[in-house]
């Protein structure tokens, strides 16, 4: 059943009911996750290297409390121009908060997932999933809980290494999510390409990665397939150059008593003085880099009918 909330822009329904591949976008990373104005550069800039391989972008987001898959371009300027403070980072809970007082919204990972389902849409770009957080056992991103659930080629540079890597991977392993390495045997983290943890699969190319999701789903798994695409060589910051950085504005966060929802963009804004601005670069390049895979992995998916209803 149509969901009342929910709004595909004239492209995107076209798209879906043609079998045009698709990818999905998240919109966090638009309002939360990126100072002005490199959030709307990089906004225009994914939705183009997607259009660029022959799919369709889908930034997924909150206006006016309408879910909304498929955004204008003035519609991204609205978001990317909002105040961060008044505009909410929708994950699971806050749906219905943006829709009872008719918020404008970012989508988080989990989020985006959430509604791009709704939608039938079977890939997503973004940066980096959530996780573990090293500042509480207890914060625990809902990424992960939506990864379990939603059957979704999600693709990702690895998690922020300002999570607790080991803790991410061994919560994805209790869930069954696999971790798919593309072209590498080591879980990137996300700003370097290095982390000293394993991946569950290596794959090396979109057409493998597709076949892979499909033997997963046909099986009845429901899960999403964590791709994890490692940041492009000349971008990278060696893991030991990261780690005092993380560990400097991890114990800030603490010191300030900064937590919940409020603790990422913290830990990212930071991160990003600390390094003078290189880890931002870093960061552009990745999403870049994870929406031409994620493109070229739904262009694989094309056509399938059977997958694309499940
Ligand atoms: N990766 C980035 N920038 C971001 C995020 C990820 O490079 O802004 C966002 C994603 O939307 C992710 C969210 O879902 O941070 C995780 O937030 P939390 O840890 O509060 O669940
Ligand atoms: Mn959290």
């Amino acid at each position: 059943m149509k969901n009342p909330n929910l709004t595909l822009s004239p492209e995107i329904a076209r798209a879906l009911n043609f079998g045009t591949p698709v990818v999905a976008l998240e919109s966090t990373v638009i309002t939360h996750g990126l100072p002005q104005p490199q959030n709307l550069e990089l906004a225009r800039d994914m939705e183009q290297q997607v259009r660029d391989q022959g799919a369709i972008p889908a930034t997924v987001a909150l206006l006016d409390g309408e879910i909304r898959i498929g955004l204008s371009d003035e519609e991204l300027v609205r978001l990317a121009d909002a105040e961060s403070d008044s505009t909410l980072k929708v994950s699971h809970r806050d749906f219905a908060t943006a829709i009872l007082k008719k918020k404008n919204g970012g989508t988080t990972v989990a989020g985006t997932m959430f509604a791009a389902q709704m939608a039938g849409i079977k890939v997503f770009a973004t940066g980096g999933i959530g996780g573990v957080h090293k500042e509480s056992a207890f914060d625990i991103s809902t990424d992960l809980r939506a990864l379990a659930e939603i059957p979704m080629i999600v693709v990702c540079a690895g998690a922020k290494a300002i999570l607790d890597l080991p803790a991410t991977l061994e919560y994805l392993e209790t869930m069954g999510v696999p971790v798919v390495g593309y072209q590498t045997d080591e879980f990137p983290a996300f700003y370097s390409r290095e982390s000293g943890l394993n991946v569950s699969v290596r794959l090396d190319s979109p057409k493998e990665i597709a076949d892979f999701a499909e033997a997963h789903w046909k099986l009845g798994m429901r899960s999403a397939i964590l791709v994890t695409n490692p940041v492009p060589e000349t971008e990278a910051i060696p893991k030991s150059e990261m780690e005092p950085m993380i560990l400097k504005a991890s114990a800030e966060a603490i010191v300030q008593g900064i937590h919940g929802q409020k603790l990422t963009p913290f830990l990212l804004s930071r991160i990003s003085q600390l390094t003078e601005g290189r880890s931002l670069r870093t960061n552009l390049a990745l999403l870049l880099n994870n929406a031409r895979l994620a493109a070229k992995i739904s262009g694989e998916l094309k056509g399938d009918k059977k997958l694309m209803a499940i």
